[in-house]
């Protein structure tokens, strides 16, 4: 993909190239206008052209669907071949790339086992692409500590703010070749809590799994549970889960009547109705937030009210799982 042509600012047709001003302005806006700190290396600079792929798929082909969606991988040959900082090592980029990837894989990972009031299921995140379940987890940034990457990964993920529950030293680590997974455990989470993701694109689905479905344990990353779910780095976590549980379950812990499978409590209806029920959720939450004029006159009551829109979407959404 190294030699792409340059595009030319005409009207384009499906499958052609993204504008000139369209990249440049994602180059200015994504590479450009950041800290210098962050332009020091092409590792650094990667994570800024993926932000830009992501803003680029999100919002510049979803407004404009005859743009061409492309991998990462293409993407950052169109950014490297448009923007004028980065042209000067358009020859490196396989390198730059792979250098890239297995960077990515060493960042230290956290995130959080949430463990429902009876201690026998937990949430399980499903990503976009793929079909693999795993916990709410994800990478540390630059000088973020361990569980401030937990709370904000869980957050992204799920909408959940574990922020209040977390304690910094319940936690299960492994090693995985050169990565650092820590999962911090929150137990005794309602099962109504309401979950949505607040990232685009990263989750398809959310929900409640019963920990003896994800056996059995062992070191594979990738696994299968006894009900054939498929998972990602879930069961090298369980035997010492299950030893934290013994020791930690309250001895009446509350019985619920409960389903003998997982539940699902959030899904995309599909990948694209999905994205777009995200949107919209965030668009009734800024018109929520926007309009708070000073009121003074009559009828106050009745004019700030508002539908509450996140229940009505998670009650829409909690139907489309089945
Ligand atoms: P990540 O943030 O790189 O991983 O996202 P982490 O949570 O383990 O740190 C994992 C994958 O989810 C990415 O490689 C993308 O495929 C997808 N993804 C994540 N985010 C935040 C987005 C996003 O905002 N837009 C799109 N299109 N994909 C995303
Ligand atoms: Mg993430």
């Amino acid at each position: 993909m190294s030699g792409l042509p340059r595009s030319s600012s005409a009207p384009f047709k499906n499958g052609g190239l993204p504008p000139q001003e369209l990249l440049d302005d994602l180059c200015s806006r994504f590479v450009l206008n950041v800290p210098q700190e962050d332009q020091q290396s092409f590792e650094r600079i990667l994570f800024l052209v993926e932000y830009a792929h992501w803003f680029y798929e999100d919002n510049s082909v979803e407004n404009n669907p005859s743009l061409k969606s492309f991998t990462l991988k293409e993407f950052t040959s169109l950014m490297f071949n448009s923007c004028d900082v980065l042209r000067p090592y358009v020859a490196h980029i396989d390198d730059i790339f792979k250098d890239f990837t297995s960077y990515k894989v060493r960042v230290p990972v956290t995130g959080a086992i949430i463990l429902d009031e009876t201690y026998e299921r937990c949430i399980l995140v499903k990503g976009w692409k793929g079909s693999s379940w795993s916990f709410p987890r994800g990478k540390k940034n630059k000088d973020e500590e361990d569980h401030a990457c937990a709370i904000r990964e869980v957050q992204e993920e799920t909408g959940f703010d574990v922020s209040k529950l977390l304690n910094k030293d319940e936690f299960i680590e492994k090693i995985f070749g050169q990565q650092r997974v820590r999962l911090y455990i929150i137990a005794g989470v309602r099962d109504d809590t309401a979950f949505a993701p607040q990232t685009k694109k990263e989750i398809s689905e959310i929900a409640w799994q019963r920990l003896d479905e994800l056996q059995p344990a062992s070191d594979d990353v990738i696994s299968h549970g006894v009900t054939g779910l498929k998972l990602y780095m879930v069961a090298p976590f369980l035997a010492s889960l299950k030893k934290w549980i013994s020791a930690h379950k309250p001895s009446i812990a509350p019985k619920h009547d409960m389903p003998l499978k997982g539940v699902c409590v959030w899904k995309a209806k599909n990948n694209s109705i999905g994205s777009n029920t995200i949107a919209l959720e965030s668009q009734l939450t800024k018109v929520a937030s926007d309009s708070q004029p000073p009121d003074t006159g009559p009828g106050k009551s009745f004019r700030n009210f508002r539908f509450d829109t996140a229940a009505i979407l998670q009650a829409m959404e909690a139907g489309f799982c089945n």
